[in-house]
């Protein structure tokens, strides 16, 4: 979305600043270079910039890593080139939430991205090795964020899958009317959508979706989504709180299935 100041110029109001802290920056041209979150870089909506650890690095071979203490295997990401660029990153990005990106991290989902949208500036830690020292976890960080429960070889990916959703939901990145749109946004899973050919190999697109009556096709669409999510995932209809309209869809969809 796009406001004039009062000399006549143009700002994105919605800018979202995401500042990263990553030994390996090449990776995001996975986001940066394509599709929709490339294009809402190039239209200034939103920013990204890295701090590579490494280039805090005072040691003459520029290493990042460093031994546990207590032993054991693996390795650990060095403090002071790490607590360098959070600084340096904290200094350039006033007011940001500092995350970490990690397996023991509050386990993310659509609300909490709805949530973060709001947040407007964000530092990442993307951590590498088998983590970071505890001390940076305690006092440099707001908070510690999972995107699911297995384990990545650095928090890179978890980073971009991050920023990937909630790109999608600022106004004027996407073209659709409104995130009310999505699944997800009422707790269920998606209906099946259909395109072109009208018949493949003697499979048919139903019928309802040629008929022009959009009421109707409102109700068999709702009536999918609570169906499909009922089969495939019972435990988001237990927590779903459906409305009168929606429990008598359900029950219509269970029924038919013991009929067929
Ligand atoms: C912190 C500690 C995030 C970060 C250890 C990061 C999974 C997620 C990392 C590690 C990550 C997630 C190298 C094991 C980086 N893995 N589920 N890896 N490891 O969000």
């Amino acid at each position: 979305m796009k406001k004039k100041t009062k000399n006549n110029q143009q700002c994105n109001i919605n800018l979202i600043w995401f500042y990263i802290i990553t030994i390996f920056p090449k990776m995001f041209d996975a986001i940066i270079h394509y599709g929709v979150t490339g294009r809402a870089i190039q239209k200034k909506i939103i920013n990204i910039q890295f701090f590579n650890p490494r280039d805090f690095s005072d040691n003459k071979y520029k290493s990042v890593d460093d031994r546990p203490y207590g032993g054991g295997p693996g390795m650990l990401m060095s403090v002071k080139p790490l607590y360098l660029s959070i600084k340096k990153a904290k200094s350039l990005l006033q007011d940001a939430m500092v995350v970490y990106l990690s397996p023991q991290g509050k386990k993310l989902h659509q609300k909490k991205i709805l949530e973060i949208i709001k947040k407007k500036k964000i530092i990442f830690i993307c951590g590498r090795y088998e983590g970071i020292d505890q001390r940076i976890i305690d006092y440099q960080v707001d908070e510690e964020w999972s995107i699911g429960d297995y384990v990545l070889t650095g928090g890179e990916l978890a980073a971009m899958v991050i920023i990937d959703s909630i790109s999608r939901l600022i106004p004027g990145v996407i073209n659709k009317k409104s995130v009310e749109e999505d699944s997800f946004s009422h707790n269920l899973l998606d209906y099946p959508h259909y395109t072109r050919p009208k018949i493949i190999k003697n499979m048919h697109v139903p019928k309802i979706l040629f008929s022009g009556d959009h009421e109707k096709i409102r109700i068999w669409r709702l009536k999918q989504a609570l169906g499909k999510t009922w089969e495939k995932r019972p435990d988001l209809i237990k927590n779903a709180n459906l409305k009168k309209e929606e429990k008598i869809l359900l029950n219509a969809f269970k029924k038919n299935k013991k009929e067929k």
